[in-house]
């Protein structure tokens, strides 16, 4: 007998590899990363198949970072997924609810964000709900850090790859230290 053992979780060998990008600066941030983290775990079409460390990071704003509003925690997941875009951002966005945000100001304070950065490296804008890959992440250390720690290998459709991307970002990346995690 070669089957897997009843209620052993098989690894999803199909599907196509997504990432996805996790953002808190109000409230208890790792806990809620943790949750949403352990949300997306719970998918039945999303397989996690890497997770970053947590990374503190000065909250970017429209015009810059602002050093007054809360700092970030980011973290970011390797995934395969069986869903379609559209679905999984749907998924994504649920989890955000489920955990509290609450939509107000673009780019504002908030107890969660979700993104999907990358999805089978698809470049489109034809659906402007779902912008592929997302249209900021080349620029951003808070994507671009934790995501090579996820993935070594990692490549941003467009852009190349992450390990060179990041030497040409500067914002500030600190790896976070706090309470439950492994590096405290
Ligand atoms: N997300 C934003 C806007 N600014 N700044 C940091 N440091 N981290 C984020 O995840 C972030 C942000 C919009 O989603
Ligand atoms: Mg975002
Ligand atoms: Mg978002």
């Amino acid at each position: 007998m070669n089957a897997a053992p009843i209620g052993k979780p098989v690894r999803m060998r199909v599907g196509v590899p997504a990432v996805l990008a996790f953002g808190s600066n109000l409230g208890d941030r790792a806990v809620t990363i943790q949750q949403a983290l352990d949300a997306v775990r719970g998918e039945p079409g999303i397989d996690v198949q890497s997770v970053s460390r947590l990374y503190e990071t000065p909250a970017l704003k429209l015009d810059g970072i602002d050093d007054d509003a809360p700092a970030y925690l980011n973290a970011v997941a390797v995934v395969r997924t069986l869903l379609e875009p559209l679905d999984l951002l749907g998924v994504v966005n649920a989890i955000e609810d489920g955990l509290g945000r609450v939509r107000e100001e673009r780019w504002g304070d908030r107890t969660i964000d979700i993104d999907v950065v990358d999805y089978d490296r698809i470049v489109s804008d034809d659906d402007p709900r779902i912008v592929l890959p997302h249209p900021r992440a080349h620029e951003r250390a808070f994507v671009l850090v934790p995501w090579l720690d996820a993935d070594p290998q990692a490549y941003l459709v467009g852009y190349g790859p992450v390990a060179d991307l990041v030497k040409t970002v500067d914002d500030p990346v600190t790896l976070w230290t706090g309470p439950g995690t492994d590096a405290s």
